[in-house]
């Protein structure tokens, strides 16, 4: 029989298989599981409460509704300023790092990056967005962390993961020992095992992108497309169906399960392309890689560039392996001169 268990014995079990391991990272990861819990919560209830024509009025308490995308960055950062497990933090949402009190910024091993709720146009029109995590352990040795912790290459993560809220909310992450997946149980309010061990389907159905973006897309991009599409006179392929949510967590979750590539290039109009490298493009690359994926900036591995800034940005490919790699082969016959 299929044993039961949480995402906290899962994590729980899988650091006894490391004889040296602390037990703070497993705490980390729960940390985590519980803020997104209550992500989870608040964003069911947006989506009621937009039904309802609250949202932007006063709630019971006199107070002003919180947007969904500033409560998930609170509840994040609240979760983490004082377990002594984080030296340093940086979201999406802050300019800057954010270093939590002291002594917990001295004492914490580790540097958690984030996007709070990415997609998060979409929350207004009740579509799936979700929540991107990476932990590197810290590189300064002693005081609290910097941002030299926070800007690393994503081969250097710990772990990364998401999670998406949508018709039902699922985590999923990786600490380097394969990517695993838990769906929540409302009724029990637990991240239950629901896909162990995924991996990219072999053969995939789906390309994703914002193809309105078509006419600032450089010759490479617009041949490469066609080649996804199965119209590129010059080599036959199997046509590909396009679906794009404008989500990254869910077109690539979506792309996970089925095979399928997402790409958001650089163009004539963001010449450094849209999505951020540190907390959106490097997790996501190293959980693409842990299942048998691959992302690419169109020229390099993602998970080899070192960001030099914070919320710095850069194009993407990720996905099916073949498909990223046919993607460089296009840039660089097409684009590289
Ligand atoms: P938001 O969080 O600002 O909605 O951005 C989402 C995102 O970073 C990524 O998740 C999407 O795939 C991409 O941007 C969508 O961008 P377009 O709206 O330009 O297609």
């Amino acid at each position: 029989m299929e044993k039961l268990i949480t995402i906290e014995r899962h994590i729980l079990e899988l650091e006894r298989a490391h004889p040296n391991a602390t037990g703070v990272f497993t705490s980390l990861l729960y940390d985590i599981a519980l803020a997104a819990k209550i992500i989870a919560r608040e964003t069911m209830r947006a989506g009621l409460t937009q039904i309802l024509g609250m949202v932007g009025r006063m709630n019971v308490q006199g107070e002003q509704q919180m947007k969904l995308d500033v409560f998930a960055n609170e509840t994040i950062i609240r979760m983490n300023s004082t377990t002594g497990r984080v030296a340093v933090m940086a979201s999406e949402e802050d300019d800057s790092i954010i270093v939590p009190p002291q002594p917990y910024c001295d004492i914490g091993q580790y540097a958690l990056l984030f996007d709070p709720l990415d997609g998060s146009s979409n929350i207004d029109v009740n579509v799936s967005v979700g929540t991107i995590f990476a932990i590197y352990h810290r590189k300064t040795t002693s005081g609290p962390g910097a941002l030299s912790d926070c800007l690393q290459p994503g081969r250097d993560l710990a772990a990364a993961g998401y999670v998406i809220y949508g018709p039902s909310n699922m985590l999923v992450y990786t600490a380097g020992h394969g990517v695993h997946g838990f769906t929540l149980d409302p009724s029990l309010g637990e991240f239950l095992p629901s896909h162990p061990d995924l991996r990219f389907p072999e053969k995939p159905k789906y390309y994703s992108t914002n193809q309105g973006n078509e006419h600032f897309w450089s010759t490479g991009v617009r041949r490469y497309t066609d080649w996804l599409q199965g119209v590129n006179p010059d080599e036959p392929s199997q046509p590909l169906a396009a679906r794009y949510v404008g989500s990254l967590v869910a077109d690539f979750h979506r792309n996970l399960l089925s095979g399928g590539v997402y790409y958001y290039s650089t163009d004539t109009k963001s010449t450094e392309g849209k999505l951020r490298l540190a907390y959106e493009a490097a997790p996501m690359a190293y959980i693409a890689q842990q299942a048998g994926g691959y992302a690419s900036d169109g020229a390099q591995d993602i998970l080899d560039i070192v960001p030099t800034d914070l919320h710095q940005r850069t194009a993407l490919y990720i996905g099916t392996r073949s498909l990223v790699l046919k993607a460089e082969q296009y840039l660089r016959r097409y684009d590289s001169e």
